[in-house]
């Protein structure tokens, strides 16, 4: 069962971004709600998604951000990148053109998202092996020359989500106790719940002996 809202010691701020079609909400629904749906409903401006998970010491919350693919609507869906800690960066395995965009869509994440937002690739459907037009490798050698995660996931078949984000978690709190990432920068809020562990030096060392 669910902790409330106050006992969670973490709130982390992702959204998700991509072409449309790509997979985004299919994406969050799994992750949220451990369901698929067939069709395509396409996103109308942003949802959001919520989740709490564990992570090591740490309960938190994580507000995901589901943005629409559709140009017309990426006004509104850019207002959502201030203050996200992390973006997953979506295309589809078997849709070439999803992922000849993400240069594009990476030029405006890093105009409209914060300096410290870390950008996560995601090669969606992957369970589409035989329809298959980027190559894992080449997705992989892109992800690299760029200095971003990369993993490949299918919302249809719930094939890495949940690792991702267990990542990703683990990752963005690494860099708050590291001092990398603050409040100033992104919506995170991070409290330390064990009295022992109040003062911020010993929990940093207790934190490095345990990542
Ligand atoms: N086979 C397969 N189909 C998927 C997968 N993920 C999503 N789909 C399908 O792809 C279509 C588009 O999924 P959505 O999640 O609506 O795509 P989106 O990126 O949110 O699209 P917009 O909201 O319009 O930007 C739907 O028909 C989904 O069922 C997957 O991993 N595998
Ligand atoms: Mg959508």
């Amino acid at each position: 069962m669910y902790r409330e809202y106050n006992q969670c010691n973490a709130v982390l701020k992702y959204i998700l971004v991509g072409d449309q079609n790509v997979g985004k909400s299919a994406f969050m629904l799994q992750f949220v709600e451990n369901r698929f749906i067939p069709i395509h409903d396409p996103t109308n401006g942003v949802e959001l998604g919520i989740k709490y998970i564990y992570s090591d010491l740490d309960y938190i919350r994580l507000q995901i951000w589901d943005t629409s693919g559709e140009q017309s609507q990426q006004d509104v869906a850019r207002a959502f990148y201030k203050g996200a800690a992390i973006c997953y960066l979506l295309y589809d395995i078997t849709c070439r053109q999803s992922f000849d965009n993400i240069p594009k869509w990476l030029n405006n994440l890093r105009c409209y998202g914060g300096y410290d937002m870390k950008i996560v690739l995601i090669g969606n459907k992957n369970d589409k092996e035989q329809q298959r037009t980027v190559l894992y490798e080449e997705a992989q050698q892109f992800a690299l020359s760029k200095q971003i995660l990369f993993f490949e996931t299918s919302a249809k078949q719930n094939i890495n989500i949940s690792k991702v984000f267990a990542i990703t978690a683990r990752l963005t709190v690494q860099r708050i106790v590291e001092g990398e990432i603050t409040k100033d920068f992104c919506s995170v809020e991070y409290f330390y719940k064990d009295p022992d562990k109040t003062n911020y030096e010993i929990y940093k060392k207790y934190k490095k002996c345990c990542l």
